[in-house]
């Protein structure tokens, strides 16, 4: 639990001392919110390596008030009204397909074998709002590399808990959206140490409107690639399923990169509104972690691969 991630882009040795200082503040700030807000007891067992990180965190209020959970409601306030309620013990994660070994994992047990980091990350949603949250969490790759990878595991597919007595919009038989809520990363994506599965933000189990006991971050692309309440996890040779995409092709492609220069049909992407914030701000290619990640689709033209 030593492991120091520093994914915002500032080498250690560029670090002052007046920084450190800083620094230093900042995560008493964030202890002292987390006593607050009562940090799990599990989570606190365990300990968790805490990041450091020039962003400025969107609030613990509003992370967990302005939510998309389509299972739940269309509109922002209502998921963390009518998730209250939402079982999150036992759970269980399936990890199968093109794997070597097919896993059926139980969450605390899951969480307590895999050390646990915080990831401070921007989160951009497709609809121009954004936000900055200290997730906790560790990389998907981890779990992958358990399972066993084979040649034949080329993309990962995700899915939602389907359980209609839970969801209520899992229940309805109008409306278009094909339940459960799945999506879908090529391997190099699912492998890169950027991509997390988050169990918690701001030192606090994740709360069911945030997807718990589980859920997918993967912070240069829009926030609907960021799958809630995980139970199935399958490795595919075949492009796999993305509900978005299933619903709306032309506007939700299977990568949403975040891109700034490719516009969504019905509205810019050049600009975003952080939580919080008056003014807007302008979105940065990848969502920022562009010297990251620019690689994996170097050789791809990202207009026609949206
Ligand atoms: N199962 C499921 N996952 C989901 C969604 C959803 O409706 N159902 N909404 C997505 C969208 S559009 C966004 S922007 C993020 C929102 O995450 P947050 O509520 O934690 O901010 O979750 C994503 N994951
Ligand atoms: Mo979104």
């Amino acid at each position: 639990m030593l492991r120091r991630t520093n994914y915002d882009g500032i080498p250690s040795s560029e670090i002052t001392s007046e920084q450190v200082y800083r620094e230093r503040r900042e995560l008493m700030k964030l202890g002292a919110a987390a006593a607050l807000l009562g940090t799990s007891p599990l989570m606190a067992a365990l300990g968790y390596e805490k990041a450091k990180s020039p962003l400025e965190l969107t609030s613990f209020d509003q992370i967990t008030t302005y939510n998309n959970f389509y299972e739940y409601s269309t509109d922002k306030e209502s998921p963390a009204k009518l998730a209250k309620n939402l079982k999150t013990r036992p759970w269980t994660l399936h990890v199968g397909g093109e794997v070597q070994k097919t896993q059926t994992l139980d969450i605390d047990t899951l969480i307590k074998k895999i050390p646990l980091e915080e990831r401070i990350y921007r989160f951009r949603c497709v609809e121009g709002w954004a936000m900055v949250v200290p997730w906790v969490g560790f990389s998907l790759s981890s779990l992958l590399k358990q399972a066993g990878l084979t040649s034949k595991s080329k993309y990962v597919e995700f899915e939602t808990l389907f359980d209609p007595a839970q969801f209520p919009a899992q229940r309805q038989t109008f409306g278009n959206i094909p339940f459960p809520y799945r999506e879908g990363l090529r391997i190099d994506e699912a492998m890169h140490p950027l991509t997390l599965l988050a169990v918690g933000l701001y030192g606090k189990e994740l709360l069911p409107q945030n997807g718990a006991p589980i859920r997918l971050v993967v912070p240069w692309k829009y926030g609907f690639k960021s799958i809630k309440s995980i139970v199935k996890i399958t490795l595919s040779e075949h492009q796999t399923r993305s509900t978005w995409n299933q619903i709306a092709p032309n506007e939700y492609g299977f990568y949403a990169n975040v891109n700034p220069a490719v516009d969504h049909p019905r509205w810019s992407q050049a600009r975003e509104r952080v939580l919080g914030k008056f003014f807007k701000q302008d979105t940065l290619a990848f969502n920022g972690y562009g010297a990251d990640v620019a690689h994996l689709y170097k050789n791809m033209d990202l207009k026609k691969f949206y």
